[in-house]
């Protein structure tokens, strides 16, 4: 790749909007020093910080320090000058009009930075979609593992695996081209345990990509259960927080009400839902079903809480089995387990149309129980604290995810000597390889891919 592809200037705020210590302006391209000249007055040596008045038009607009990266030794692989002045609400934004002023400078398109970085081959793809996983952790966990991929982990996981798939292909290659010497040549026993081992390093790599993917993503749990059974003081208790009204009059909540919680590093939302009932209160309660509803679609887990201490509701299996229609990631909490418990509900609960959903008693008021739902949570929402995660995309996912694939066809392939197709499939693998890296790639993908980045970055 050459180490400069484009030929205007971009410009933009690369920090925080608002008050601060610094605000910095970064420029890349090829007119960055004209810039300097024009915004500072000079033409500054590479890589030392000056302090100079920033002006426009013989207006002095802001003052600070300005440093100049030649290429290629910049973040983008290109010219790149940096302007550091005051931060604030209006202050940044002048410094960049007076950048935008100057002749071949435009404004930055959300992620063009790092697009730049990455087209210049100062980064692979895995590394440049890190640094805006990083910007956007949610928990402690998700910045390790983004900053694990940014520092390479996930790409080199990925060279590993495509360096295996080529040395294996090497061989069978070799061995489609002289026929003759396939006996000699090839030895498929010794290929069948090569090809297996390729498959468990792509296997430990999807794990850690899968647990990357849930520090990215984070995860979302509902609360839901009838009016009354304990919502409300579980989100509390959850959350460590007073978050959420707790009264013992039923349809207490009437709106969706979120807190954000960790799991094993992974940052989870939790949300409290008015209790669902056939005959609201009025139209607010009503609304607030409604809405209850709809995030109960989008949950990756439904806890049901279950009052354990009252009579069960007539139609307690019904109602679970419509549930399970909308969302089938269910986990049934029964509450209040520190007051006498209705013998009715926990035999109806171990009934055997219910026997595959996972359920356990706790009590807010004792903390009975909630070590055990934490840990049960975190295994239905498939979190592993496993070491060495590196965070990932469900795109990442989806072509290792071809490529696991794609290898297994080539292992029973192998298995009944056909090399021909074998081959073949074992080029996917590596094609798909390539889309996680980046070597295989369209304008299309890099596109969607930046384009959700911040501006400035
Ligand atoms: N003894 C006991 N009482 C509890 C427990 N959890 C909740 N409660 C009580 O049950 C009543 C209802 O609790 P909420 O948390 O408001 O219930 P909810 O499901 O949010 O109710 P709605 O918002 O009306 O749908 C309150 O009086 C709580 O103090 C528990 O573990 N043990
Ligand atoms: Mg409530």
């Amino acid at each position: 790749m050459s180490s400069s592809t484009s030929e205007d200037t971009i410009a933009a705020i690369a920090t925080p909007h608002g008050r601060g210590g610094v605000a910095i302006v970064r420029i890349s391209g090829c007119n960055a020093l004209q810039v300097a000249k024009k915004i500072t007055g000079i033409i500054p040596k590479p890589r030392y910080a000056y302090f100079k008045p920033f002006k426009q038009n013989e207006e002095t607009i802001d003052e600070g320090v300005v440093i100049y990266f030649p290429a290629p030794h910049s973040y983008t692989g290109e010219d790149v000058l940096e302007l550091q002045g005051h931060a604030g609400n209006i202050q940044p934004q002048r410094v960049l009009s007076a950048v935008l002023s100057c002749p071949g400078v435009r404004q930055a398109n959300p992620g063009e930075f790092t697009r730049r970085a990455f087209m210049n081959g100062k980064m692979d793809l895995t590394a440049a979609e890190a640094v805006e996983d990083l910007i956007s952790a949610g928990s402690e966990s998700a910045a390790k593992a983004a900053m694990a991929s940014l520092d390479g982990a996930f790409a080199r996981d990925m060279q590993k695996l495509s360096d295996q798939i080529t040395s294996f292909r090497v061989n069978l290659e070799g061995c489609l081209d002289f026929p003759e010497e396939h006996e000699d040549f090839f030895d498929s026993g010794k290929a069948i345990a090569e090809l297996r081992q390729i498959q468990t390093i792509a296997d430990e790599a999807k794990l850690k990509a899968s647990q990357g993917l849930k520090l990215t993503e984070g995860a979302k749990i509902v609360l839901s259960g009838a009016p009354n059974a304990g919502k409300s003081s579980l989100l509390n208790a959850l959350s460590g927080t007073e978050r959420a009204i707790v009264t013992n009059i039923p349809g207490t909540t009437r709106d969706l009400l979120t807190s954000d919680i960790e799991i094993d590093g992974v940052p989870v939302t939790i949300t409290d839902t008015a209790g669902i009932r056939d005959t609201p209160s009025d139209e607010i309660e009503a609304i607030g079903i409604r809405k209850a509803v709809s995030a109960l679609k989008q949950a990756d887990l439904v806890v049901l809480m279950i009052d354990g201490s009252v009579a069960p509701d007539p139609d307690l299996l019904k109602k679970i089995c419509d549930l399970k229609k909308i969302n089938s990631q269910i986990l049934i909490a029964v509450s209040k387990s520190d007051l006498p418990q209705n013998s009715q509900i926990l035999s109806q609960l171990n009934s055997k149309e219910l026997c595959s959903i996972p359920k356990l008693q706790i009590s807010v008021k004792t903390s009975d129980g909630l070590l055990s739902l934490r840990k049960t949570l975190a295994r239905s929402l498939g979190i592993m604290p496993i070491e060495g995660v590196y965070s990932a995309r469900s795109r990442h996912l989806s072509a290792l995810n071809d490529s696991i694939e794609a290898l297994k066809r080539a292992s029973q392939i192998l298995k009944i000597g056909d090399l021909v197709l074998c081959a073949q499939e074992m080029r996917l693998a590596q094609d798909s390889l390539g889309m996680i890296t980046g070597k295989v790639s369209s304008d299309d993908l890099l596109g969607k891919i930046f384009s959700t980045f911040c501006i400035g970055k």
